[in-house]
């Protein structure tokens, strides 16, 4: 009964598609919600090894739906943030699989920051990333503002979000940005090899590493030291771990559960 987003479930990769092609799969006040209830569903289910979020169409995602803001002026945007996006994005950071995001084609406003938010960003080589706020008189959000300096440096960072620049998608590897710029017509292959391949991978530590690199931004030195000593003797007890050693010792690839 999904109208804005389409859903699939296969190999233990979850599928998200932003499904809204003719307007660029901008996010409607349905696809808050669909998307919320996706989320959820993923969150709740422990045999998703890999998410894989993508858009419909030429386009990733274009941001709110700015049909939906006509004749705005007195509308609390910071209502309308905590209920739409922040929620959605609290629930995604919750997702303990790694989160793939296959940016097929623009990326604007929200929707470029909703991918700067998942595990590993890749981006059709045509694909561009835009900080269109400012150009309607919004800053950056869906923790933009949070993510971006970290990623690009804040010169970078700053200039993009002030002049709303297009962001190629080559740049946005040379930026540190996103991860990997695929060329159009190997993209759909190389993205599914993505996801196979992490949804194979010992879940269980990759879940850890999400968390371990966020909390570096707040950890000092010595904290940090403790908390990686505290998370590697938790996955030193895992099966993924003797089975890596096993496959490593008898020259064999690791067949892992996840846990
Ligand atoms: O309000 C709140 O809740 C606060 C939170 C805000 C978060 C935000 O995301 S603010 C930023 C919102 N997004 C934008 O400002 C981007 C607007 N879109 C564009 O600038 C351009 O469409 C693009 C640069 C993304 C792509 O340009 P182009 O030339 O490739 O495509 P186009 O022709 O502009 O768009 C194609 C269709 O999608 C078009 O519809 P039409 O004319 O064929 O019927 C266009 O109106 C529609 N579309 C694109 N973006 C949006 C949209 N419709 C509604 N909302 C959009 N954001």
């Amino acid at each position: 009964d999904l109208t804005t987003i389409v859903y699939q479930q296969s190999d233990n990769i979850a599928t998200v598609v932003l499904n809204r092609p003719d307007k660029l799969n901008a996010f409607s006040e349905t696809m808050h919600k669909e998307f919320y209830q996706v989320l959820n569903h993923i969150v709740n289910d422990d045999s998703i090894r890999c998410v894989l979020l993508t858009g419909a169409g030429r386009g990733f995602c274009a941001g709110q739906d700015l049909g939906e803001r006509k004749g705005a002026e007195k509308m609390d945007l910071g209502e309308k943030l905590e209920n739409g996006y922040n929620k959605n994005l609290r629930l995604l950071k919750s997702i303990q699989a790694p989160i793939v995001c296959a940016v097929n084609g623009v990326a604007a406003g929200a929707g470029a920051n909703i991918a700067l938010n998942c595990d590993v960003v890749v981006a059709r080589k045509s694909a561009k990333f835009i900080q269109a706020f400012s150009s309607i008189g919004l800053i950056p959000d869906c923790n933009g503002t949070w993510i971006l300096p970290k990623l690009i440096g804040l010169a970078r960072a700053k200039a993009i979000a002030m002049l709303g620049t297009p962001v190629s998608a080559d740049q946005a590897v040379e930026w540190g940005m996103i991860y990997q710029a695929i060329d159009d017509s190997d993209f759909d292959q190389q993205v599914d090899e993505l996801t196979h391949t992490l949804a194979n991978r010992p879940t269980r530590a990759l879940s850890f590493i999400k968390n371990i690199f966020d909390e570096s931004y707040s950890n000092m030195y010595g904290e940090h030291l403790d908390r990686e000593r505290d998370v590697q003797r938790v996955c030193g007890l895992s099966h993924d771990f003797s089975e890596g050693v096993a496959a490593f010792n008898e020259k064999r690839p690791p067949k892992f559960k996840g846990h």
